[in-house]
């Protein structure tokens, strides 16, 4: 019994800091953005992207789009065959395994004049810096039913008996 407390714990624990860890990470922020003037490339080198974080592509949709390529593709700026299309101009792609990912813009000519990023995932490395933000998630409340059962009168009783 104790054992098994204590593994709940632990367990808890750990999903827990795997919620605190996990980032929202916005290419080309701060100071840039999926555009043609942010240096991606630049922008890339000084990022470290966990397992577990989410890569948000924010931009105008009817200026820019994400696809995600092939390495030859990306090297390329072959935009047919896409492994993935996203247009919605807040894209979130979670960066659930590690590994390069390549991302380039659909729109003719942006990603020979540099709109692209290789993303490299790695393996999650602990807690995020200070004032990195982190994913709240929604707290749910489990409620006792009947919930006054157990201190005395429902309060939808008409008299009182003291
Ligand atoms: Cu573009």
């Amino acid at each position: 019994m104790a054992v098994s407390k204590v593994f709940l714990f632990v367990t808890a624990m750990a999903i827990i800091f795997e919620l605190a860890t996990a980032r929202n990470i916005t290419v080309g922020s701060p100071g840039g953005s999926w555009d043609l003037q942010t240096n991606l490339g630049a922008w890339a080198q000084g990022q470290t992207f966990d397992q577990g974080d989410d890569l948000v592509f924010s931009y105008d949709p009817s200026q820019h789009d994400v696809l995600e390529v092939n390495k030859a593709n990306y090297d390329s700026c072959t935009t047919s065959n896409p492994i993935a299309t996203h247009t919605s101009g807040d894209d979130v792609i979670p960066l659930s395994t590690t590994g390069m990912r390549y991302f380039i813009c659909g729109k003719p000519g942006h990603c020979g004049r540099g709109m692209k990023v290789a993303i490299n995932t790695v393996a999650s490395s602990g807690p995020s810096p200070p004032g990195t933000p982190v994913r709240q998630e929604p707290v749910t409340c489990t409620q006792r039913w009947p919930p006054e059962l157990d201190w005395g009168w429902p309060s939808f009783w008409p008299f009182k008996l003291i």
